[in-house]
């Protein structure tokens, strides 16, 4: 199978700017310090490009645009604004294996799932928005004869976004498509570790939004996030990120009592009952499949199936064969279409990683296999790559509860039903859950039994536009993807109308 050449290399299909300034109003604007951070490769842990390092200065200008611009976004016809986000959605689609590269190289996510996964994802949610918000209705009241209440979703202004480094383009999409749907304007800041794949989408279609209504600034949390979630010139606030920070946003909203939505951390646990094993057939190994998916984008998934409890009747059986099946899991060079784990995004998370696999090992659990770094030598010997890992142990350990955020499994047993539910419960977590069992009244009691806004049953990390993603407990608050969503991006006016022409 092919590799795609590293970018700006020879017979490479994209590259990127050595610097990248802020996207501001429609034009590239320096940061206003003129200070800019390097932003090195997960491959190889090289710098390729250096990003605008900004201040609150920057987001200040960036709202200015935002504000100049939101009024008469806000006024356009839905249509016109569903062109737009078709537009754009056909603009990434031209240009999916420049953007699926600019993706795989900056994040260190292999290539054949940003193809195949992460960019389309991105590209059926302007598709998605763009119908919905045409879709959408108001409503009307009859009070009285001659008396009428008009329900109208009018957008909120200027609203700010800040996104993970881990799904960078789709993170930032799920968070723009329904924004510009609703007809908001946006100033969003990037993940630090994860700037430029936006910038470089933002190049390709930048000409396709009026100048304003979206606006990226990038930069580090404190210095650049947080001028922009405290500000009092955004009418609202999303972010997805750690759970602490998602508290420290919260704060900041409430000082202008502004609404937020928070997508943050999880535990998810994935359950599999005895009845996976009945047969060798298809649908125990899209169980095993299931088992695997812990390591899907390296594990750095907010709702990373990251807590195996299997049934302790099949335990020995399953375990073996899934084990089996973790060990077949090709990792490499991101960018091999073969690669099915690349690298940790960053330093830092390579460096979190490694401390919970010696956390794990000092709390006694066991190594089933992985358990540390993989040097996969060559140009990549720089690059931020761990084994897929399974340890197995007990729910009370640290990494049974606390978001470890890479390709590392817990796992465990659980004796019957009940106690497969107060297992899974037992975490500050909600935010995703699998449950598999060919027994269907059991795996619906367990979908509403598990206390988390998604539960996957029989299948496990899909993300379809139209179903609504978000976390119970500390996962967070409100919701993404779904029509659902524009109610965090729009308020309703009511027009009370008395239509009587003579007093009574
Ligand atoms: O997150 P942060 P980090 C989890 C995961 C990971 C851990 C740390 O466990 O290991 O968080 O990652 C911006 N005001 N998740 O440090 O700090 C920051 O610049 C305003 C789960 O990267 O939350 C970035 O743009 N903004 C998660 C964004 O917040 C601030 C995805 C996320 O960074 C800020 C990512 C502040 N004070 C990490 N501080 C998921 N749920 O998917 C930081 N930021």
């Amino acid at each position: 199978m092919p590799v795609f050449a590293n970018p700006g290399t020879d017979g490479a299909v994209m590259s990127f700017e050595s610097r990248y300034e802020n996207f501001i109003g429609g034009k590239w604007i320096a940061p206003t310090k003129g200070q800019y951070f390097e932003n090195p490769s997960p491959v190889n842990g090289k710098t390729f490009c250096e990003v605008a390092r900004s201040t609150a200065e920057d987001i200040d200008l960036a709202l200015d645009a935002a504000h100049a611009a939101a009024p008469a976004w806000g006024k356009t016809a839905p249509a016109e604004r569903a062109q737009v986000l078709l537009r754009i959605a056909d603009r990434m689609e031209q240009n999916l294996e420049k953007i699926a590269v600019a993706e795989s190289w900056e994040n260190g996510k292999a290539v054949r799932e940003t193809l195949a996964a992460d960019i389309p994802l991105a590209i059926d949610h302007f598709r998605y928005f763009a119908g919905a918000i045409r879709a959408q209705e108001g409503s009307l009241s009859q009070i009285d004869e001659d008396t009428v209440a008009y329900h109208f979703h009018e957008p909120l202004g200027v609203v700010g976004q800040i996104i993970p480094w881990n799904f960078p383009i789709l993170m930032a999409v799920w968070k723009l498509a329904p924004a510009l749907a609703a007809g908001n304007a946006v100033v969003l800041k990037p993940a630090e570790q994860t700037p430029a794949s936006i910038l470089y989408l933002m190049s390709l279609i930048s000409d396709l939004l009026p100048d304003g209504v979206v606006n990226i600034v990038n930069g580090f949390g404190v210095e650049a996030g947080k001028p922009l979630a405290s500000s009092n010139r955004i009418r609202k606030i999303a972010f997805t990120g750690e759970t602490t920070t998602g508290r420290l946003i919260m704060q900041y909203a409430s000082e202008n009592l502004i609404p937020v939505t928070l997508e943050l951390g999880g535990k998810s646990p994935n359950i599999f009952f005895d009845d996976v094993m009945a047969a060798d057939d298809g649908f125990r190994d899209r169980a095993l499949e299931g088992f695997t998916m812990f390591a899907l984008n390296q594990g750095e998934v907010c709702t990373c199936p990251s807590r195996a409890l299997v049934q302790q009747s099949i335990y020995s059986d399953f375990v073996d064969l899934a084990v089996k099946r973790v060990e077949q899991i090709k990792q490499g060079n991101p960018l091999d279409t073969d690669t099915m784990m690349g690298a940790q995004a960053s330093n830092d998370q390579f460096e979190k990683i490694t401390s919970y696999l010696n956390i794990g090992r000092e709390e006694g659990a066991k190594v089933l296999t992985g358990g540390e770094p993989a040097d996969l030598g060559g140009d990549l010997s720089g690059g931020y790559y761990i084994k897929p890992t399974v340890f197995e142990g007990s729910n009370s350990m640290r990494i049974f509860q606390e978001e470890i955020f890479g390709p590392v499994l817990a796992l465990t047993s659980f004796s019957d039903y009940e106690n497969a539910m107060s297992i899974a419960n037992d975490t500050l977590y909600g935010l995703g859950a699998g449950v598999w069992s060919r027994d269907g009244a059991r795996a619906y009691r367990a979908g509403r039994d598990i206390q988390a806004g998604r539960v996957w049953t029989n299948t496990y990390h899909d993300y379809p536009a139209h179903a609504a993603f978000g976390g119970y407990k500390q996962s967070g608050i409100g919701r993404e993807n779904h029509a659902m969503m524009l109610d965090h991006y729009q308020q309703t006016k009511n027009l009370l109308v008395g239509y009587a022409q003579n007093a009574k």
